[in-house]
């Protein structure tokens, strides 16, 4: 596919460096011609759960490294606070509530909430072109692999939503659910269906771990894949509930724990099982990095590391995301800041770290931009990322833009109705039951503990404006009054 399509524009090229048209460095210097990318995705990973953001247990060697020869991102954000919007995002690369699935898929009832919640999209459309299918569109071979949850649940038509109807070329292990009945073989709960890891090829013992087992199948479509442009999704079921990790890292966590002195220094990150789920990821992350290498495909391979939602952070269990406030389902930043590592080699900055703002949303266009394809026009027009490609290459460069949030729900972690906007250093918050704001200077107040809103109300109504104005170009829809509200 490569060659044929090169050959194909060689004697247009030629016409054009004869005429003086266009330099022959100018392209070149813009993208990367035919680079593989992999999306490494993983589930609920707070935003302090590796070592190279400053974890104090957690022991994450290939991630550390995947940094030292990319950019890490110390503001990156998830375009949500819980998994199926995020993901929505990660294949359309579009807010949340333009797509207007809003929520983790099915989500929750309140019916004697103040607020009613707007009917939302519990899939991901066919409307959209995903990244895969902008991609497949181009002669890329595409796989998934792990968790999807972004098609409707027990319905006759939920199979027309898998990831094989959005672009990818195959799918192992994505179905309708948010978690696996059992991290281990055969990965469902005993004597029960749901949440059965559905739509796993065949192969495994007892004592076999999920995530080893997905990256043994990744790891058999990079190799068979090597010799033609690939994208591959690898979202991992890790480090979502529920808690069970290989049982020698689970050892080798306890034992490590065990004899770290008692000191007068807080320990933020103690429980040994969350440990070695992080740590599986880490050993996944490295046979992946390794197998590049070994393929000699590791220079022409784009690898875009992240979260899909902050950590969760219940009472500093079963992660701990200090210093931001709270986690997974609230507005505040534990709940949507996540590590974010990019490696673009020979072209982006290596070893770098970036304070710019980068968001889920931004991951369709950098991919697209990086590899010099156009995608299709119709569904880029509604695109809200933008490409990181300036920051890519100058880790200080900025981005002229905000970027927003909208949750028109209420999380079982006690989150209601909510948007946000971060813009420069500061984010509004505001809370649609009453539309109260907060305002934070997230890069003085990290852990948001100081609302500049009552002593500020220009910078109120600046960010207040752009929020309803975001709302209003995306037609996000709002909760309305609910007619059964019961006061608790
Ligand atoms: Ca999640």
């Amino acid at each position: 596919m490569h060659t044929t399509r090169t050959l194909r524009y060689v004697p247009v090229l030629m016409v054009f460096l004869a005429l003086g048209m266009i330099s022959p460095h100018a392209t070149a210097a813009e993208h990367t011609t035919n680079p593989n990318f992999i999306i490494l995705f993983v589930d609920d990973w707070g935003w302090r759960d590796a070592a190279c953001y400053g974890s104090d247990l957690y022991e994450t060697p290939n991630i550390d490294k995947l940094a030292a020869t990319g950019v890490r991102f110390t503001n990156g954000y998830s375009a949500c606070t819980v998994c199926s919007p995020t993901r929505n995002a990660l294949m359309t690369g579009m807010y949340p509530g333009r797509t207007n699935c809003t929520d983790f898929i099915a989500g929750h009832v309140r019916p004697k909430a103040k607020l009613r919640v707007p009917d939302w999209n519990m899939k991901l459309d066919h409307g959209h072109t995903t990244i895969a299918e902008a991609l497949k569109k181009h002669g890329y071979a595409t796989a998934h692999v792990g968790k999807w949850h972004l098609m409707p649940r027990g319905q006759k038509d939920m199979n027309d939503y898998l990831p094989t109807r959005h672009g990818f070329d195959i799918n192992v292990g994505g179905n309708e659910w948010g978690l696996p009945g059992s991290y281990h073989y055969p990965y469902k709960r005993k004597n029960r269906y749901a949440r059965a890891v559905t739509n796993l090829p065949p192969g495994g013992k007892p004592g076999d771990y999920l995530t080893d087992f997905l990256t043994d199948h990744a790891l058999k479509f990079i190799a068979s894949n090597k010799d033609k442009p690939f994208f591959l999704n690898f979202c991992y079921y890790n480090v979502h509930t529920p808690l069970q990790g290989r049982v020698d890292l689970v050892k080798r966590y306890e034992k490590k724990l065990a004899n770290m002195p008692h000191s007068d220094r807080v320990q933020r990150h103690k429980l040994a099982v969350y440990a070695a789920m992080v740590h599986s990821v880490d050993e996944s992350v490295g046979r992946i990095m390794k197998k590049l290498d070994e393929l000699d495909i590791a220079d022409n391979t784009v690898i875009i590391l992240a979260g899909d939602n902050g950590g969760l952070d219940r009472n500093n269990r079963p992660t701990d995301n200090h210093p931001l406030r709270q986690g997974k389902g609230h507005v505040y930043e534990g709940g949507t800041r996540v590590p974010t590592i990019i490696r673009w080699p020979g072209k982006g900055a290596t070893g770098a770290v970036s304070h710019t703002p980068v968001m889920t949303i931004d991951f369709y266009p950098t991919m697209l931009k990086i590899a010099g394809l156009t995608g299709v026009a119709a569904h880029n027009k509604n695109v809200d990322g933008a490409s990181l490609i300036p920051v890519l290459r100058d880790p200080s460069a900025k981005l002229d833009r905000d970027l927003f949030w909208h949750y028109p729900h209420y999380h079982t972690g006690g989150a209601t109705p909510h948007g946000a906007v971060r813009s420069g250093d500061y984010k509004l918050i505001e809370f649609y039951e009453d539309m109260r704001v907060e305002l934070y200077n997230v890069k003085q107040d990290i852990g948001e503990k100081n609302d500049l809103a009552p002593k500020s109300p220009n910078l109120v109504q600046t960010l207040r404006d752009k929020l309803h104005a975001w709302r209003k170009k995306i037609d996000a829809q709002m909760p309305t009054k609910n007619p059964n509200y019961v006061r608790n």
